[in-house]
């Protein structure tokens, strides 16, 4: 790994606390099917997890929009799901339905997982597209790793698919507590695992998606989404002493501080339902804030996009900050408007 002391690309100044002079932007799901040359490579790829587990294309959809954009980051074309399929689990993506899983919900269903040692293995194409890209991609462009948090991971496996409540994830942990911790401990373990092998691949950065960390009463919120993202944290900067870590709890809430605090993340991702002058004051004095654009005034925008992502930039651009959506860019979003927004946001002075 380079030297962390010093940095000088754009995104990594801003996650050491600092100022920047212009403001560092990437958006969540910057490659995929908005853009017609994803579509392509998608088309050609065979299955979802076809393209997560071929170097060449996921390297090649990874760079799509750094060629096209100009972004600040890159980060790794994958999915949370390949850790439970690392696992043992088997996850397949059916067009139209998103990701499809045999739910586990009981400690059989735990019982028959392959060891958290078998996850690296499985996942060495994964790690070679990020040795790939790190190659590849541009001197200025920051190599971003990921993975799930183990709450948001445990929600499709024991729900089998996405959800709009996450209920039997929620059902197990909250009828069974202990045996549902059981599956959180093997995902915080499979979880480092898999961020330590892109770091040693070659990503600067990692982020840690809980997409459904507001769906948790706070009790709970504490043991299965702070607790094990506080873990992972921990290893990692043990592991790697300065590597800059990004958490994204969407939906916590005023929970959001405390999380910021305890986790020992370097940088929170914040949603759309987080009022900037609300993370200025109490989050942003911890570290670097990331966000927090609704992803449909991208699909809008024009001067409503234009005006807010000011908003936003006039609140929190005086201190580390790195543009963003507040969730990922949706499928029917128009290309121009993405560079539209860069435009935006690059020109962007205090
Ligand atoms: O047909 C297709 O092309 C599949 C669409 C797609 C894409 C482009 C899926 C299926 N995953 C991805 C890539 C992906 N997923 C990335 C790539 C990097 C980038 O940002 O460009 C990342 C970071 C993810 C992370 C991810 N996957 C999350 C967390 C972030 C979020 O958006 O909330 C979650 C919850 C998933 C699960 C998942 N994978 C795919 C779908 C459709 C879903 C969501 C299912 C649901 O609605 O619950």
């Amino acid at each position: 790994m380079s030297d962390r002391t010093a940095p000088q690309k754009l995104l990594l100044k801003a996650l050491a606390g600092e100022k920047t002079a212009s403001i560092p932007i990437w958006l969540m799901r910057q490659a995929g099917r908005y853009l017609p040359e994803y579509r392509k490579v998608r088309a050609d790829a065979g299955s979802f997890l076809d393209l997560c587990y071929n170097p060449r294309l996921a390297e090649e959809v990874t760079l799509q929009p750094i060629r096209r954009y100009g972004f600040d980051a890159a980060i790794l074309f994958s999915d949370i799901l390949v850790v439970p399929d690392a696992l043992g689990q088997k996850v397949a993506f059916k067009e139209g339905e998103g990701p499809v899983l045999e739910p586990i919900t009981d400690a059989a269903g735990l019982a028959a997982l392959g060891p958290v040692s078998g996850v690296t293995k499985a996942l060495a194409p994964v790690y070679e597209t990020v040795s790939r890209l790190k190659a590849s991609l541009p001197s200025d462009v920051t190599l971003i790793g990921f993975a799930g948090a183990p709450w948001t991971v445990a929600t499709y496996m024991a729900g089998g698919r996405g959800s709009p409540d996450q209920a039997a994830a929620k059902l197990w942990a909250f009828r069974d507590p202990m045996g549902f911790k059981d599956l959180i401990d093997i995902l915080v373990e499979a979880t480092i695992e898999h961020l330590s092998a892109q770091v040693d691949a070659g990503a600067e950065v990692v982020q840690i998606f809980d997409t459904w960390a507001g769906s948790l009463p706070e009790l709970s919120f504490e043991r299965f989404a702070l607790k094990p993202v506080q873990q992972i944290c921990d290893a990692l900067h043990e592991r790697y002493p300065g590597l800059p870590v990004i958490a994204f709890p969407r939906g916590a809430g005023g929970m959001a501080e405390r999380y910021f605090k305890v986790t020992g993340a370097n940088g929170l991702g914040l949603d759309t339902g987080v009022s900037p002058a609300w993370a200025k004051q109490h989050l942003q004095p911890q570290g670097c804030v990331q966000g927090n654009l609704d992803p449909l005034l991208l699909v809008a925008g024009g001067h409503e996009m234009r005006g807010q992502a000011s908003y936003i930039l006039s609140v929190l651009g005086e201190g580390p900050f790195i543009f963003n959506l507040g969730h990922g860019i949706v499928p029917q979003t128009p290309p121009e408007h993405v560079a539209e927004l860069v435009k935006h946001v690059k020109g962007w002075r205090s």
